[in-house]
């Protein structure tokens, strides 16, 4: 049996476990990373009854030196990864410019730009010796479109998206596809992380309305994955029903 390898950032919740459940079976090699370790560890435990071989490791992706070490680590049969699946991301806070936290800004650049360029460069070597290989970054409808108070969050995945484009241009010689999936509204753990933890103004994002679930980004990334090597996916952009632009948003009355 032939065996497809597949690197996933940000796997320890919403889109990114989606990808790893969804992708797991057997002949598939999941490198699944996120800093919270236990959650890795469960997933690794559940993904494994499905044939899958799993290879987990909690580090912090704004860490230039944690993501070279990572890579570094990695153990010999899972090295052939053909697959990398920039996930992990964040938004932080949800205020105008004048009142804005530059701390929030700080993670949400660290995380969403730096830390998807430190992963991509150290992960390029192995990708380049696997043929088919590709990169699918997780961008966002915010790299498409500004929305009031969304300022950085929607800068720094508009930096992705430009990030995608260029990565696709100077990978291109090296046999590495690079593309994206740009979401609109999907119901994770994302509002909650956005609002530290308050859960009540989580909900409100979502309240009458249906939003997207993890998974239906998840089957956006295999189709990409699972597409013929002479085929590119540039961008899939995928909003809810109830969802027509970053500020078009239908609600029922509840
Ligand atoms: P979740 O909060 O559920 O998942 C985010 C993941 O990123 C977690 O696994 C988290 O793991 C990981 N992560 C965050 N910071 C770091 C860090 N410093 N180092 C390592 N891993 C980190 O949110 P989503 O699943 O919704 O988000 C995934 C991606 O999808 C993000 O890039 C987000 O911007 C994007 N997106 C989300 C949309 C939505 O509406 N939900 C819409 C469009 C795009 P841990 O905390 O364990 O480190
Ligand atoms: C997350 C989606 O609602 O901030 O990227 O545009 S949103």
């Amino acid at each position: 049996m032939t065996t497809d390898t597949y690197l996933i950032t940000g796997a320890s919740s919403g889109i990114g476990q989606a990808c790893a459940e969804m992708l797991a079976g057997p002949g598939v090699q999941l490198i699944l990373t996120a800093r919270r370790a236990e959650r890795l560890n469960a997933l690794k435990e559940k993904l494994e009854a499905t044939g899958a071989r799993i290879f987990t490791s909690s580090f912090d992706i704004r860490s230039r030196q944690a993501c070279e070490d990572f890579v570094a680590e990695i153990p010999e049969p899972f090295r052939a990864v053909r697959v990398l699946v920039n996930n992990a991301g964040l938004a932080a806070g949800l205020d105008p410019i004048q009142r804005g936290n530059p701390d929030h800004w700080d993670r949400m650049i660290d995380t969403n730009l730096k830390g998807l360029l430190y992963l991509s460069r150290a992960v390029v070597p192995l990708l380049q010796a696997v043929e088919g290989a590709q990169i699918i970054n997780i961008g966002s409808i915010a790299g498409k479109e500004v929305y009031p108070n969304g300022n950085v969050y929607c800068a720094s995945k508009h930096a992705v998206d430009a990030l995608t484009r260029g990565m696709r241009m100077d990978l291109q010689a090296l046999g590495i596809r690079v593309s994206s999936v740009s979401p609109g509204m999907v119901e994770t753990e994302f509002s909650l992380v956005r609002f530290d933890g308050d859960a009540n103004k989580a909900a409100l994002v979502y309240k009458g309305l249906e939003p997207l679930v993890a998974e239906d980004i998840a089957a956006q990334v295999k189709y990409i994955a699972q597409q013929p090597y002479r085929i590119t996916i540039a961008d899939v952009v995928i909003f809810p029903a109830a969802q027509a632009s970053s500020r078009d948003v239908l609600r029922r009355n509840e």
